[in-house]
């Protein structure tokens, strides 16, 4: 089952990353983005063994959700090892990256102990802005039974975390595309709108429609999506029909940094469009994930501390209260605080650019893990490619 990693790569490190999908796509979603950078810009050979490759695919349409082994843009991606696995000879990589606790297949790990080095073993773990985080990043855990070590690789917002995920050329792309977004009126606001089904939507798309006759909103496919129709096409609900609204299928991923790009403001949800509305450098409002014990409050409140410290009170304040109505789901406030919040637009937009410049003085999260590997594999003959 776990046969070699094919010959045609000529590097000396080898990455397995395991990911299992819970719900949505932030879990494939983050690991693809890794395996790909891992796999392009740092050259490592990577396999990347997901659970659900039907989710996979909506986000790399490249990829056959029917073929168990194949290769795309330099990864090598499998479905999730059945219990069958009889082959102990196969090659575990150098470093074995387990996402977000999804536990590996235990055939996997007794493999691990049969090689004559043991692998570089991490759990990526998700993403928060409280100070714990550094403190915890990078601490082992021995495995109570065998002679492993796992490493809890936490990405963060600060020098000292596993730091966020991006591309070397990313903001190279990013400032050449915003150059030449194309507009069919000087003063259209174009809004996107990802996030999780919420109460508060018709409410926002006509505080949306109220701010400018030639606003654009787009909303990829989901439950937002039905809801925005049913918007659409009930005039009770509207204060007037000006507003446009595309809901459009997913884009992949690849070009899904070029529609957060293309916007004045981002409504983004869960992980990966959360890191990716930053590089933006827009506007944004996070629609977190929410658990039930209501820890996702605490995590969103230690973020807007963060991002809030260096606006002014006001600007601070809007974004606070447009996050909260968004996020409990506020039909009555979330107009008046959409209204707030645009009214600091220019202060917000410049915001966001520092904000993005700030994040990217840190290494970025591929960077650190490789970093990482390297100090930790004792690895014959291993050695990392230098990165211009
Ligand atoms: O989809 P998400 O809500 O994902 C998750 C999961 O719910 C997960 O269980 C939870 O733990 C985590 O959030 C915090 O949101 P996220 O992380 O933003 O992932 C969406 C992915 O989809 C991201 O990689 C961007 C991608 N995407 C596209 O490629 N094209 C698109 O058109 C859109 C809208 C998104």
């Amino acid at each position: 089952m776990f046969c070699a990693i094919s010959a045609e790569h000529k590097l000396n490190m080898t990455c397995d990353i395991f990911c299992r999908v819970i719900d949505n796509f932030g879990d494939v979603g983050v690991t693809w983005r890794l395996a790909h950078q891992l796999g392009n810009e740092f050259e490592i050979t990577t396999r990347l063994f997901v659970d659900d490759l039907v989710s996979l695919a909506v986000l790399v349409p490249a990829l056959d959700p029917l073929q168990s082994s194949q290769i795309v843009e330099r990864v090598e991606v499998r479905g999730w090892p059945g219990d069958d696995i009889t082959d102990i000879t196969l090659a575990v990589a150098d470093c074995v990256i387990e996402a977000f606790q999804c536990a590996l297949p235990p055939q996997y790990v007794n493999a691990m102990t049969l090689r004559r080095v043991a692998p570089v073993w991490i759990n990526l773990d998700y993403l928060s802005a409280e100070s714990w985080v550094i403190a915890h990043h990078l601490l082992p855990s021995p495995h109570p039974q065998l002679a492993l070590n796992k490493y809890f690789f936490f990405p963060g917002f600060e020098r000292g975390t596993g730091g966020l995920l991006r591309e070397r050329d990313l903001f190279l792309r990013r400032d050449a595309a915003q150059l030449t977004v194309p507009r069919q009126h000087a003063n259209e606001l174009r809004v996107l709108i990802f996030g999780y089904a919420n109460a508060a939507l018709p409410e926002l798309l006509n505080a949306i429609e109220c701010t400018n006759a030639k606003a654009v909103v787009t909303i990829p496919h989901g439950k937002l999506g039905i809801d925005a129709t049913v918007w659409q096409n009930d005039k009770s609900l509207r204060s007037s029909d000006s507003l446009s609204v595309n809901i459009q299928p997913f884009v992949p991923q690849s070009e899904f940094d070029g529609l957060l790009w293309s916007q004045d403001v981002c409504f983004i949800r869960g992980e990966d469009s959360f890191v990716r509305t930053q590089w933006a450098a827009k506007p944004f409002v996070w629609q977190i994930y929410p658990t039930s014990d209501g820890a996702h409050l605490t995590k969103l409140n230690a973020f807007l501390d963060r991002y809030c410290a260096d606006l002014n009170s006001a600007a601070a304040a809007a974004v606070r209260e447009l996050w909260r109505t968004w996020n409990s789901e506020d039909a009555v406030a979330i107009a008046p605080a959409w209204r707030e919040f645009m009214r600091h637009c220019t202060v917000l937009n410049s915001h966001a650019r520092a904000w993005a410049d700030q994040l990217a003085a840190q290494p970025d999260l591929a960077t650190n893990l490789v970093t990482f590997m390297q100090k930790s594999a004792k690895i014959e003959g291993f050695m990392h490619k230098t990165v211009a």
